[in-house]
């Protein structure tokens, strides 16, 4: 399942989900002679015995049937962590990164059977800026859904939704970008309806060969309802594609959307115009047995997890999330802060001649991708990288730019754990500190936190809303010890819940993301990742099979009776 609604009543549309052959690839060898494997797609290879461990690349293949001879649009909604795709043995498109969706085009497919073939490659080399050996695992694989299109001379791209409320009403920019792909100028008739119920007529257009174009304007929507995380009303916006004068559409594409605004003011988060905290966890995609390609139905269950404690938020760290899970969010009503790819990059891994490259693409693809999401409301960029040097700052001041251009409606922000030496902290809209007292450092919360706030309002966060984004105790399941020494369940939860106790306690808190949610599995190496017990971050509430330590419980004392406001 691609998403959790359908995206098209008239564009044809083919789930590969399936076993797909799979074959590892030797050192300097390209292609395979055979495949000895197969492999189930959505998955990581990382599932199957013989590579528990492996970090390489591989092929995987897949015969598919065209009925009808045409132009093709694959999508691949995340492949890990870099794929060259292949049809019929012909290159036909790149993709770097795990965590983000990307598409190939294959003109003139005749009817019949074919080969869809990617190569994978997820090791650590040169080519990879981000993908680096950290604290969760880059798995391998074609990781989340795959689907195949048929497509005409012209088809919907894209739609872009941004709601914004005037005096209790709502109006939305709507755009929906076109793409031409055959050669010559073509002209369509755009038109869509939200909810079913309020219809938008875009006109026609004329869309020069090859090239995009987007259509698009301020609507408003009276009477529409809301959407916020106790009351998740969701709207499908159908946008239809028409020869000019055809009363029948040739292509569509359908986007949920939701009516909700965030702002700051006075120092608040406010949702609709209401003061929010946000009660969060940070969570990896990472589950036992499955890595990080969770079915539906175990992403609903951490959904249902994080709800059942009291939780409204979620922190997608440290990467773009599977969109059915912001699909989930968006259903259930928990509050997201997405951000880009990136985990303590230090700066000589941020001067890395594809950093830059890498991170825009990223930034670019998850706002693209994942902007209609009502539920997302917070976008965050460069998780503890070098916002305390020099040569750091103006990356931190293009990316914070770049996402600003792409989406004003959000605020943006960066969690520093560079506590007394950020230079960064003027430029994002919220400050974001990571925290460990009584972890890795044995002090109580309360002091560390006032200095550091003071500090930070000194040092160019005056006035701004802070968020711990970050705090937390690695506890075994299962250890539980009389002594509550640091490891045991007992030690995490006196942790967690003194931690909460002092950071929802303060005026200028907006929220808290408890690091995290279930336990996942990290890179084996040397230096600090050996304090790294079975090779897993061990901070989580629930352990990597979900099963509940007693942090659960404090958890829930503040999350569930804990209003802030
Ligand atoms: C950091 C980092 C997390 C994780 C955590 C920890 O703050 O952002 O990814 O590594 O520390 O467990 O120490």
């Amino acid at each position: 399942m691609l998403r959790l609604f359908e995206q098209h009543a008239i564009r044809p549309q083919t789930e590969l989900e399936g076993m797909w052959d799979f074959q590892p690839l030797a050192e300097g060898e390209d292609w395979p002679s055979d495949y000895a494997y197969s492999m189930p797609v959505p998955g990581c290879w990382e599932q199957h015995p013989d590579f528990l461990t492996y970090r390489g690349r591989a092929v995987y293949r897949k015969k598919i049937k065209v009925r009808q001879a045409g132009r093709l649009r694959i999508e691949f909604k995340g492949v890990s962590h870099t794929a060259e795709v292949f049809f019929d043995g012909q290159p036909i498109g790149k993709h770097y990164n795990a965590y983000t969706a990307f598409s190939v085009l294959v003109p003139d497919v005749a009817e019949g059977a074919h080969e869809l073939a990617v190569r994978v490659d997820n090791r650590f080399t040169e080519d990879s800026a981000l993908h680096v050996p950290n604290d969760y695992y880059t798995y391998g694989g074609i990781v989340r859904p795959v689907a195949m299109e048929t497509i005409g001379e012209a088809y919907i791209e894209r739609i872009r939704f941004m709601p914004s409320l005037n005096n209790g009403e709502w109006t939305a920019e709507v755009g929906v970008l076109l793409r031409n792909v055959s050669n010559q100028t073509k002209t369509v008739q755009v038109r869509a309806t939200l909810g079913g119920e309020y219809p938008i007529d875009f006109g026609e257009t004329a869309v020069p060969a090859g090239e995009a174009a987007w259509v698009g304007g301020s609507f408003a929507f009276s009477g529409a309802a809301a959407w916020s995380s106790e009351s998740p009303r969701l709207y499908e916006l159908e946008a239809r594609l028409y020869e000019p004068g055809s009363p029948e559409p040739f292509d569509d594409l359908i986007e949920r959307v939701g009516f909700r605004e965030v702002r700051l003011e006075n120092r608040k988060l406010l949702v609709n115009g209401n003061p929010v905290f946000l009660k969060g966890f940070n969570r990896h995609e990472d589950f036992g047995v499955v890595g990080c390609a969770l079915p539906l139905a175990l992403m609903a269950k951490d959904v249902d997890l994080m709800l059942d404690m009291g939780a409204n938020a979620v922190r997608t760290s440290h990467y773009p999330n599977d969109e059915r899970f912001l699909d989930l969010c968006d259903e259930k009503g928990l509050y997201v802060w997405e951000e880009n790819h990136a985990r303590g990059l230090g700066i000589d891994r941020m001067k890395h001649p594809l950093f830059e490259k890498q991170c825009e693409d990223c930034n670019r693809e998850m706002i693209e991708q994942h902007g209609c999401h009502p539920s997302i409301v917070i976008w965050g960029l460069l998780n503890e990288c070098d916002s305390d040097n020099a040569e750091g700052r103006p990356m931190y001041e293009k990316q914070f730019a770049q996402i600003r251009g792409m989406d004003g409606s959000r605020p943006v922000t960066s969690a520093t754990c560079k506590h007394f030496t950020d230079i960064c902290l003027d430029l994002g809209d919220i400050i974001s500190f990571n925290l460990y007292p009584q972890w890795y450092e044995d002090v109580d919360p309360e002091e560390p936190y006032l200095k550091e706030l003071k500090w930070a309002e000194e040092s160019g966060g005056a006035g701004k809303p802070v968020i711990v984004s970050e705090f937390g105790a690695a506890a075994l399941y299962g250890f539980r010890e009389p002594t509550r020494v640091k490891w045991s369940e007992e030690r995490q939860a006196d942790i967690i819940d003194r931690c909460l106790e002092v950071y929802m306690s303060r005026p200028e808190v907006v929220g808290t993301f408890i690091w995290q949610f279930a336990d996942c599995r990290v890179t084996e190496g040397s230096g600090w990742l050996l304090s790294r017990a079975r090779t897993r971050n061990n901070k989580g509430v629930v352990d990597d099979f979900r099963r509940p330590k007693m942090a659960v419980e404090a958890v829930k004392k503040h999350y569930r009776n804990n209003s802030p406001l």
